[in-house]
């Protein structure tokens, strides 16, 4: 077995590019029986399997393909086809840290706001959470999310905290702030230019988009004290974007008049795809940011004759007009939105597919929002030579048995 069949998501950031896995996962039949969930969550739409539903299997997915229970310092993806619920479990949650997992003591930590501001604040934990709180649910895939690992790098989870815009306000953002950076209490080497420095992990935001009052600095995952891997005690979310936009283990907030360039802002996270700039085309990289319009197809179940088909929408928290499956390259049919879903959480989505005949299909959903974006096949995208922003349409096949 070539060792690019079996997807290593540790090295997920260190430049693979899409086009050679794609290339292998297309040829991978998968003959074993999947085991059946034994999870039991409750859900509007789907308990993990309902009595006398089985799941059917995926030929897409290779028999090498592994997903790994929670380990520390590791990367860790969903197996998408047990997705059944609206919320991830903290643990199931993906995992993803580029300077490993920092132990901050809730006791001594201090959240800084420095910079271009009238008053430079200090808070420590308490005094953050006696603030008013604000509680929503965000679902979000990282920027390097995709087909490789049938975008198990996502979650979804009810978050409580406070108002990033309120500390702002408080702090009083001088005139010609115009960049909020978010560093993390995390710290790695870095060889830049041949010189080892070490770099906090770090993200910014315009003060623009800093300000939206959806930004929340989380405490809270799903009623529990935010979780050690997930940035334990806050982090900043910004519902609507790439999960990289997250900072975990937050320490410090620093409003500056000049742009942030970063590993994680500048260097990764980086799209570099071909595009027309005007009446130029041009090779153009961008900085990942809020999230594509996306949904794909990461379960199927049987029931008796009935199947059902489970998917997930993400996007930036444009409302969504519809999502439709196409069968074998059948016409698109409207597919149903839990009604739990809101404006910033994931969107699963059900199909009722009728007829199912025993043999080998295909299957694809695409989802469209209220102001007409349809989310393209991946063929129709611009040409992009980077992993990242991977939204196209997501074929599966699958095998249904007589
Ligand atoms: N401090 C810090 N925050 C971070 C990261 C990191 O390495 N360090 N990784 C980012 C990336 S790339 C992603 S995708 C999300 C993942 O959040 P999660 O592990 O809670 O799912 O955290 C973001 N926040
Ligand atoms: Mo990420």
């Amino acid at each position: 077995m070539s060792q690019e069949n079996s997807p290593q998501p540790e090295q997920f950031t260190s430049g693979s590019h899409d086009p050679a896995r794609r290339k292998l996962l297309k040829g991978a039949v998968n003959t074993g029986l999947i085991a059946l969930g034994a999870s039991t969550f409750p859900s509007w739409m789907m308990p993990a399997l309902a009595q006398g539903e089985v799941e059917v299997p995926f030929l897409d997915v290779p028999d090498t393909f592994n997903p790994q229970p929670v380990r520390p310092g590791a990367t860790h993806f969903q197996d998408t086809r047990r997705i059944s619920s609206f919320y991830s479990t903290n643990d199931d949650f993906y995992l993803v840290q580029h300077y490993g997992q920092p132990e901050v003591d809730n006791a001594t930590y201090e959240l800084s706001v420095t910079g271009l501001v009238d008053n430079p604040l200090t808070f420590s934990l308490e005094q953050l959470r006696s603030r008013a709180v604000i509680e929503k649910d965000v679902g979000f895939e990282c920027g390097g999310n995709g087909a490789r690992l049938f975008h198990g790098l996502i979650g979804n989870a009810t978050w409580r905290g406070v108002s990033l815009r309120d500390i702002l306000l408080e702090a009083g953002v001088q005139p010609g702030g115009r960049e909020v950076v978010f560093f993390g209490a995390d710290i790695g080497e870095e060889e830049i230019r041949g010189r080892k420095v070490s770099k906090a992990f770090a993200r910014s935001l315009s003060l623009e988009d800093a300000m939206n009052e959806n930004n929340m600095l989380a405490f809270e995952m799903n009623g529990e004290p935010l979780p050690h891997f997930h940035g334990k005690p806050v982090r900043l979310l910004v519902p609507g974007f790439y999960g990289v936009a997250n900072v975990k283990w937050l320490t410090q907030i620093h409003i500056q008049d000049t742009r942030y360039m970063g590993r994680f802002m500048g260097r990764d996270y980086v799209t570099l795809k071909r595009e027309m700039v005007g009446d130029q085309e041009r090779w153009v990289e961008n900085s990942v940011a809020r999230m594509n319009l996306k949904s794909a197809i990461v379960r199927v179940t049987r029931n008796g004759d009935a199947h059902k088909v489970t998917g997930f929408i993400l996007n930036d928290g444009t409302p969504i007009q519809s999502v439709e499956v196409s069968i074998d390259g059948g016409p698109w049919q409207q597919a149903a939105i839990d009604p739990q879903s809101s404006q910033f959480s994931w969107k699963l989505f059900t199909f009722d597919w009728q007829g199912a005949q025993p043999g080998e299909h295909t299957l694809v959903s695409r989802v469209t929002d209220v102001n007409g974006r349809v989310q393209a096949r991946a063929e129709d995208l611009p040409e992009k030579v980077s992993f990242w922003e991977d939204f196209g349409q997501f074929t599966r096949r699958v095998m249904i048995s007589a």
